[in-house]
């Protein structure tokens, strides 16, 4: 049902790092040493990662990175006995990671040009294209604060492009990492994208410069610290999003953007064994960030999904062959959006109504947000990019700057995500609890369509391929509590 999200992937050894067989002098080769994997290796809750560290070495393993803040510990090993060697005493459980990425919906990116051009935020050059600005009141709350330059974003995505004229002087530098593979490594190049301007776009939304050059974004005078999680297959791990989460906490931001997923059976599914250490540890990451004052934002996903009765999910793993699981139950989570206390963001077009890709579900969707709908206006027929978002660009095969139209619940998710930024600049102080609650109380309710909800019935997938139904009151499946609104956040 869903081409945005699953589509075609290109062929990825999802766990390559480097040359894993040691030699060790003298002795008789290692009996059946496999590829290297990476391993989630956690402690019991609450305990040192001491023990499981001799675990991991006793089993012929690496500790690559320890999170001794919420008792994880990355591992790696050549030994394809690793994780029940590791098992005992001081581990609480181990799951390898090793297909367990996930595909970063990365969505077409169509190109403008910009013109320049200077003056406030409605004089950017591009802004009479960004329509999604004045439907979330931009403009207005520009007036009141375009945010504070203390409030720092921490955008969980493929990177930012450092040398983008909106964003170079809009990114916190001493704060931004890559995490691919769980580790962390700050130099520029690291955390600059590779293969992939998600990132890039999303920062653009949060905080594009009002600087007469391209767009604005949302909160042009907060930071955002680039955090990046996708590695250069365009894939992201659990361990890469563990990172991140505890990086964006101990660095002192105040909110994360996540614009993906990372699980590749897109519901994680807590009573999984396989699954279950996954979903343990970036829970506890997401807690530990919680309670170090951090928000986190999230995207509801582009299939058109009812992320509040989950009957079958026929579509993951998205980096292997589709398997049909009967009888997922909500236990099964979309992580990271359906983790608690993450406001977890739903997409409306120019009209203001659901866009067709965006997934819903009552008690799930918090708030909702643009994020364009390129099809709604000839009922599916043809792609109007114009609808879309605009912001800025990172052309990865010829290593240049620009600015252009994108559209997914990656998109709408940053527009929530700067939204609360302002709001934390005009009033300081909030708990992610009383933000959160603050975002949804200050967003524009809108009722549920009545019936069947389909805007794209001439979509080539099919006349019911994306139909909806939506559930609530005041506070519904489409559109949460309502459209984010970026004024009576800050006034
Ligand atoms: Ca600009
Ligand atoms: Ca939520």
């Amino acid at each position: 049902m869903n081409n945005l999200r699953r589509k075609t992937l290109a062929a990825a050894s999802a766990v390559t790092l480097g040359a894993g067989l040691a030699v060790t002098g003298g002795l008789a080769p290692a009996a059946a040493a496999g590829p290297e994997t990476s391993y989630l290796v956690l402690a019991p809750q609450g305990a040192t990662t001491g023990k499981a560290a001799a675990r991991v070495a006793a089993a012929d393993g690496t500790v690559v990175a320890a999170y001794d803040q919420i008792g994880v510990l990355v591992a790696r090993s050549t030994n394809p006995d690793f994780a029940a060697r590791v098992a005992g005493a001081g581990v609480e459980s181990v799951a390898s990671t090793a297909g367990l990425g996930t595909a970063l919906d990365e969505g077409e990116t169509v190109e403008v040009s910009a013109a320049q051009a200077a003056g406030d935020p409605t004089k950017e050059p591009l802004y009479g294209q960004q329509w999604d600005m004045d439907m979330i009141h931009v403009p207005q709350a520009h007036a009141v604060t375009t945010g504070r330059p203390d409030v720092v974003v921490g955008v969980l995505d493929s990177g930012i492009s450092s040398t983008h004229p909106d964003l170079a002087t809009q990114i916190a530098k001493d704060k931004s990492t890559s995490c691919v593979g769980g580790v962390t490594d700050t130099t520029e190049a690291a955390w600059n994208p590779t293969n992939s301007d998600h990132g890039t776009h999303v920062a653009g939304t949060i905080a594009a410069a009002i600087n007469g050059v391209g767009v604005t974004g949302v909160a042009p005078g907060v930071k955002v610290a680039a955090v990046k999680v996708v590695n250069d297959d365009g894939y992201i791990f659990p361990e890469a999003a563990v990172c991140g989460f505890l990086w964006a906490a101990d660095h002192g931001m105040r909110l994360t953007n996540n614009s993906y997923y990372i699980d590749p059976w897109e519901l994680n599914c807590r009573n999984d064994a396989r699954q279950r250490p996954v979903w343990q540890a970036v829970q506890r990451a997401i807690r530990y960030s919680q309670s170090k004052g951090v928000l986190n934002v999230a995207s509801a996903g582009n299939s058109n999904y009812d992320l509040a009765h989950k009957i079958t999910d026929t579509g993951s793993p998205n980096n292997g062959t589709p398997e049909e699981r009967e009888n997922l139950t909500n236990a099964c989570l979309d992580l990271p959006a359906e983790a608690p206390g993450v406001v977890t963001v739903a997409a409306v077009g120019p009209t203001g109504a659901k866009s067709y890709y965006s997934s819903y579900g009552q008690g799930v969707i918090d708030v909702t947000a643009p994020g364009g709908d390129t099809r709604f206006r000839t009922q599916g027929a043809r792609s109007t990019s114009t609808d879309g978002i605009l912001s800025t660009t990172f052309n990865t095969v010829t290593r240049t700057n620009g600015w252009g139209y994108k559209q997914g619940t990656s998109m709408s998710g940053p527009h929530a995500t700067g939204v609360a930024a302002l709001a934390l600049s005009a009033h300081p102080g909030m708990t992610p609890g009383q933000l959160s609650s603050f975002l949804e109380r200050t967003a524009t309710a809108q009722p549920c369509p009545a019936g069947v909800y389909n805007p794209v019935p001439l979509i080539p997938t099919g006349p019911n391929a994306y139909d909806a139904t939506c559930s609530g009151g005041a506070r519904n499946g489409f559109y949460g509590a309502g459209v984010v609104d970026a004024y009576t956040a800050v006034k």
